[in-house]
């Protein structure tokens, strides 16, 4: 506000346009409102677009991070269920596939070793029975790339469900 009356106060005009206004000090306020009103909605507009901007260029991102090759698969459903989301899903051979600790953790992901491909170390591509994604948003993260479909599941959760289908093509 100083700021502003500062610079006002260089304008020579400015007593002028002081005394306009206090001739009519209730038309200037309503002219004020109503001048004032388009400049915040242009802002929020333009702030908006540029948060338009932004979510554009999250999602183009977000299509570059699929194009690099990475899917993400939530660990726990928002209403705590035992899930993974997507629990059914394919991947190109070679594309990285992140777990994410969502809800209802601790998670792991365990690989079937009688639902692996041929010659698929089940063991390799696992986190260890024991080990756990205890914190919100840890990953552990897999790439698979000999073809097929492969059977994975949460240890400590793979009573109620949880589990899941990847198919490699
Ligand atoms: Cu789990």
């Amino acid at each position: 506000m100083a700021s502003v009356t500062s610079a006002a106060v260089a304008i020579p005009s400015f007593t002028g346009l002081k005394a306009a206004c206090a001739t009519t000090s209730r038309v200037s306020s309503t002219t004020a409102k109503v001048a004032a009103s388009p400049v915040p909605r242009l802002a929020v507009k333009a702030s908006l677009k540029e948060v338009g901007a932004v979510v554009v260029a999250t999602a183009a991102s977000a299509m570059l991070a699929s194009n690099a090759m990475a899917l993400e698969v939530l660990l726990g459903a928002d209403d705590g269920s035992f899930l993974f989301i997507p629990a059914n899903f394919s991947v190109a051979s070679g594309e990285k596939i992140v777990f994410k600790n969502n809800a209802a953790f601790p998670h792991n992901v365990v690989f079937d070793e009688d639902k692996v491909p041929a010659g698929v170390d089940a063991a390799k591509i696992s986190m260890s029975e024991e080990d756990l994604l205890n914190g919100p948003g840890e990953t552990y993260s897999v790439t698979l790339t000999e073809k097929g479909t492969y059977t994975f599941y949460c240890s400590p959760h793979v009573g109620a469900g949880m589990k899941g289908e990847v198919t490699v093509n």
